[in-house]
């Protein structure tokens, strides 16, 4: 009889917990899904660093190349190896389509149209780079902070 009352008793608090625990698991595994999932994304897009500070993402400044460089001046981000300059051209059929940014032996042939992608090697605060049309007509320069 005991142990049917025990038993009981374990159903009952098995009862009341089969109500509980479920929940409470399911937001566990939530949270761990969630965590995992910041984690493994953080994981992959943090970028292999050389310098103190760890960025999760690209900082990405666009430059419109045509008949010129605009804007004239960007400033990036100084200590970061996920720089991206992006120049876009359309229509571009002058020479701010031909690329050189001598300081970091960057040249780069932009399409007439389209979007060209040039991650940038990790800088010191305060460096200023120029950048031009192959010839020297036009500029425009990066500024590091
Ligand atoms: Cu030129």
């Amino acid at each position: 009889m005991q142990q049917r009352y025990c038993l009981g008793l374990l159903k009952e608090d098995k009862g009341n917990m089969e109500i509980k625990i479920p929940k409470k698991l399911i937001s566990g595994l939530l949270v761990l899904v969630v965590g995992i999932g910041i984690v493994v994304y953080f994981g992959q897009s943090a970028p292999t660093h050389t310098g103190q500070q760890a960025y999760d993402s690209t900082e990405t400044v666009v430059v419109t190349a045509k008949g010129g460089y605009f804007p004239r001046e960007v400033v990036l981000p100084a200590n970061r190896n996920d720089v991206v300059l992006r120049m876009v051209t359309k229509n571009t059929y002058d020479c701010s389509a031909s690329l050189l940014i001598v300081k970091l032996r960057i040249e780069k042939f932009l399409p007439p149209t389209g979007s060209t992608d040039i991650l940038l090697p990790a800088q010191q605060p305060g460096t200023e780079i120029i950048a031009g049309c192959a010839m020297g007509m036009y500029s425009f320069k990066l500024k590091f902070l």
